[in-house]
């Protein structure tokens, strides 16, 4: 049987990239993530990527690249990252999350990021357009 596809986003603005916090489940409240969600029946990775940072910080953003890899989450599960560009709106916490931060060169370790995360959160850093 095929995993489930969970996509997330390295939202970068201004030469920053964007964290949040997740305030549920319970085992992953007060980690921090890459934003996104889970695929959609007929979505690409693509428009779920676009769908679920505008439901969940209410903006528009454009996919970049995606990141090479795929991480195992919880049993049944995978994820994927992409690269994306801030178009429009000021992100916010909306569903999801209860902190927002944008990170600069240098600054990755500034948050503690679920574990699954961190091999797409260093290469996204090191992908970091300038400012
Ligand atoms: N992760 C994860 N890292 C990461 C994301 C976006 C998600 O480890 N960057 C995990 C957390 C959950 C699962 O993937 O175990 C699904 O993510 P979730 O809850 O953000 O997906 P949604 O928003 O599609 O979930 P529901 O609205 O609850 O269906």
């Amino acid at each position: 049987m095929n995993d489930r596809v969970v996509v997330a986003g390295a939202v970068y603005d201004r030469g920053r990239l964007l964290a949040a916090r997740r305030s549920a489940p319970p085992e992953l409240a007060g980690r921090w993530e890459l934003p996104g969600g889970k695929l959609e029946p007929g979505e690409s990775g693509e428009q779920a990527l676009v769908r679920e940072l505008r439901e969940e910080l209410g903006v528009e953003t454009e996919p970049l690249e995606r990141i090479p890899g795929e991480w195992p989450l919880k049993p049944g599960y995978v994820l994927r990252v992409w690269t994306a560009r801030l178009v429009s709106g000021v992100p916010a916490p909306l569903q999801d999350h209860d902190e927002l931060r944008w990170l600069g060169p240098g600054e990755s370790d500034a948050v503690d990021w679920l574990d699954q995360d961190l091999p797409a959160v260093a290469e996204a850093m090191r992908r970091l357009p300038d400012g």
